[in-house]
């Protein structure tokens, strides 16, 4: 990708902070792109002829994380078919795509293989609250969400993943000065308002 026609934007939090729900109010907000890379996932576990369905569904129901090739590559794709087609964020008068990529680098590899590779991020969005708040946002989910990885026993799973692994990548992001951290245990309302201040800060 040339790197003077994207700007890409990490979101992390754990599972259930509401990384999904607040991206996609920014996106109606500032015409972003936003790429999930657990849909991307769940899309390709689903894709008829694909090599990896089986291996995509046994890590997302424990909880770990699909080896980095396959969704760096996935997100790589995504990436150049929204610039190819045009959505990558309409109305940006510098006519630069931006991108919001919700849920990943979610373990230092990714992290790296991605800054080095596609694209080097510029912020992370970090959405933090507490363990309980997430879990009762997903079992409250997980009645209608038809996800395999929203149950009691998944869910711990997700948690573990997230504070072994993922919270190091946060950590590293921090230290670069990276991170603007927003409280997400809140109604949707008050943090999409806080989610839009901080965004505000990394566009000026
Ligand atoms: N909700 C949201 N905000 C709320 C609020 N403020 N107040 C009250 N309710 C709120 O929200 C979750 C639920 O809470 C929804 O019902 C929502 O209405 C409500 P959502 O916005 O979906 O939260 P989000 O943080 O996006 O939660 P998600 O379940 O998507 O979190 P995960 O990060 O666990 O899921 P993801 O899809 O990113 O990944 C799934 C799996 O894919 C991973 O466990 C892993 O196995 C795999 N994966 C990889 O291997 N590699 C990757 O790079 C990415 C994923
Ligand atoms: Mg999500």
């Amino acid at each position: 990708f040339d790197h003077t026609k994207i700007t890409v934007f990490f979101v992390l939090g754990g599972p259930g902070a509401g990384k999904g729900t607040q991206c996609s109010r920014l996106v109606e907000d500032y015409g972003f792109c936003h790429l999930s890379a657990g849909d991307l996932l769940r899309a390709e576990q689903h894709r008829e002829g694909s090599e990896f369905g089986e291996l995509i569904q046994t890590c997302i129901r424990e909880g770990t994380i699909v080896p980095m090739e396959v969704t760096v590559k996935l997100l790589e794709n995504a990436m150049a078919a929204a610039l190819k087609e045009g959505r990558s964020g309409d109305g940006w008068a510098d006519g630069r795509g931006r991108f919001l990529v919700d849920g990943f680098p979610r373990k230092m590899d990714q992290a790296i293989k991605f800054d080095e590779e596609v694209c080097m991020a510029s912020m992370v969005l970090f959405f933090s609250t507490t363990e309980e708040v997430m879990l009762a946002r997903l079992l409250e989910r997980g009645k209608t969400s038809g996800r395999e990885d929203d149950n009691a026993e998944s869910i711990k799973k997700r948690f573990n993943t997230y504070k072994e692994t993922t919270m190091p990548v946060i950590e590293h992001y921090r230290a670069l000065g990276k991170v603007a951290e927003v409280d997400s245990s809140a109604a949707v309302e008050v943090v999409h308002k806080d989610a839009k201040v901080a965004v505000e800060k990394i566009l000026n």
